[in-house]
């Protein structure tokens, strides 16, 4: 097991006592009973897979023929197996395939659109909207690391075609990052830089985002491998009815597709239950505050397939009523 591994068993382990009072008291108990609890710990939720919200169905019937496509990607930078010699490590892209008119691009108004999710080793991932642009991952650590990137759309479901999904190892040697010391030498991220500047119209900063300190795992990229890709952050208003899980899956079918294997997923900590088409699910009764939520690559009986530790990922988002 490595240290991401054991992070995230502390983790859930941790979350587990903040929010049962008795030893017994597991996420899964059907009532919260602990009346002392205070502060930011949620109160028990039943959550319910639901179909795919209208909302989503109305924007892929918007979208037209769109939601058909076939994108595919391909790394151009970093190139496999590069050492690069700075904590800024660029992205750049080449978008392709039967594209049907899908273009990744961010819109000004509603700060939605077609865009790349970006992973670095087994972060979150990042969004990617304008590849006519570099993506700076910016104060990268010194070591081994692994990219993953896959195109997504506007409600951040990932196409599943094939040649969507690309992953790259590289090195960083000599680079200077640190985590602890933020980078200076670029502005912040992009992403929400909407305002009206010349200068910034003239030449826009690229998009980028500081990273957390991580290294990549030992992925063989042959074998069955689950990137995690969402829930993630903050989900507000209406995104909180049904919040998406959605994964991509490489070397690996579902059982329900023809194959043997199985996603399984947990919220808090509760009673694991199983994914067997490689489709996302939408899951309604979200309590507000923290949550976590874990993804795991099982075999037929239910055991983990392990990948460089990847296949294994439990993050924690907000629900903000
Ligand atoms: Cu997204």
């Amino acid at each position: 097991m490595n240290k991401k591994n054991i992070f995230a068993l502390l983790f859930t382990g941790i979350f587990l006592t903040a929010c049962g009072n008795a030893p017994t008291n597991m996420a899964n108990a059907p009532a919260n009973t602990g009346a002392g609890n205070t502060g930011t710990a949620p109160a028990a939720q039943t959550l319910t897979v639901v179909e795919r919200p209208q909302g989503v169905k109305d924007k892929m019937a918007a979208r037209g023929e769109q939601d058909e496509a076939k994108p595919t990607l391909k790394i151009v930078e970093p190139k496999a197996d590069a050492t690069v010699a700075s904590s800024m490590v660029k992205v750049k892209l080449e978008l392709s395939g039967d594209l049907k008119g899908y273009k990744p691009m961010m819109d000004e108004a509603t700060h939605t659109g077609n865009h790349i999710h970006v992973i670095l080793d087994n972060q979150p991932y990042e969004a990617y909207y304008n590849l006519g642009q570099e993506f700076e991952l910016r104060n990268v650590a010194d070591g081994d690391h692994t990219l993953r990137v896959f195109p997504s759309r506007p409600w951040h479901e990932s196409y599943k075609n094939e040649g969507a999904f690309q992953t790259v190892k590289f090195k960083v040697k000599n680079g200077g990052g640190d985590a602890t010391k933020p980078t200076t030498t670029k502005a912040g991220n992009t992403m929400a830089n909407a305002a009206p500047n010349a200068n910034a119209a003239a030449k826009p900063t690229p998009e980028g985002k500081d990273m957390q300190s991580s290294t990549g795992g030992a992925v063989d990229p042959k074998k069955p491998l689950l990137t995690y890709s969402r829930p993630k952050g903050e989900y507000k208003g209406d995104d909180t009815n049904a919040v998406m899980i959605d994964f991509w899956l490489e070397n690996a079918k579902l059982t329900g597709d023809g194959g043997e294997y199985r996603v399984s997923y947990s919220v808090d900590g509760s009673e694991t239950k199983f994914i067997e088409k490689w489709d996302p699910i939408w899951l309604t009764g979200w309590t507000a505050g923290k949550h976590t939520v874990k993804l795991e690559l099982v075999d037929k009986d239910g055991k983990p397939v392990d990948n460089g530790g990847y296949n294994s990922t439990t993050r924690e988002i907000t629900i903000t009523k």
